[in-house]
């Protein structure tokens, strides 16, 4: 049989961007390590403040600079609303959802996961840069949905000196909730 030689070569091509996109797929899996999302672990709901790490909300140091954040998303706030990081630390930012389906948003960064109850969400971020950052609820979870919003503060990394030591703070208390904040200036309270 004569193949024409233009079919060949649309085949040729064909073949070889097949074998390059499997290429790709493989060393983005195993090279890179990216995967999909999927659930980082399973909760009860119901008794998600009860359930570590969920009882002892808000930033705490776990290395000499890597720090993890728990949060529960509840209609319509996020608990505890404002978290304290160090710039240029790695922080590990571990979710869920006390009732519904929530978002968990941070602009400007690419920190974007869902919070879902019965499920435990993860991602880690380093903000390079001190300010404000808005946290926002991203998927629709009832009438009080737009007013659902946070805010992460990122101090400058001078303040990584004090955090040696984390200390307790206790502010705003979900139901029988005691919240423990990262603070860098323990002094000041
Ligand atoms: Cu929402």
């Amino acid at each position: 049989m004569k193949v024409h030689s233009f079919e060949n070569a649309f085949l040729a091509i064909g073949g070889v961007t097949l074998v390059a996109c499997i290429g790709a797929l493989v060393y983005a899996t195993f090279g890179m390590g990216l995967h999909l999302p999927g659930p980082g672990g399973r909760i009860d709901p119901q008794r998600a403040y009860q359930t570590p790490p969920f009882d002892q909300l808000g930033v705490k140091q776990v290395a000499p600079n890597a720090f993890e954040a728990v949060v529960v998303g509840q209609m319509f706030a996020f608990i505890p609303p404002e978290l304290r990081v160090p710039a240029g630390a790695e922080v590990r930012f571990i979710g869920t959802s006390a009732d519904v389906i929530h978002g968990f948003n941070i602009e400007g960064t690419r920190v974007n996961m869902m919070m879902i109850p019965g499920q435990i969400s993860r991602a880690t971020y380093r903000f390079d840069r001190p300010g404000e950052y808005l946290l926002i609820c991203h998927e629709y979870c009832g009438s009080g949905h737009h007013t659902m919003s946070g805010r992460i503060i990122v101090e400058p990394a001078v303040a990584l000196g004090s955090a040696a030591s984390p200390s307790t703070d206790t502010t705003t208390t979900p139901p029988s909730q005691t919240i423990t904040a990262y603070s860098p200036h323990p002094s000041t309270r």
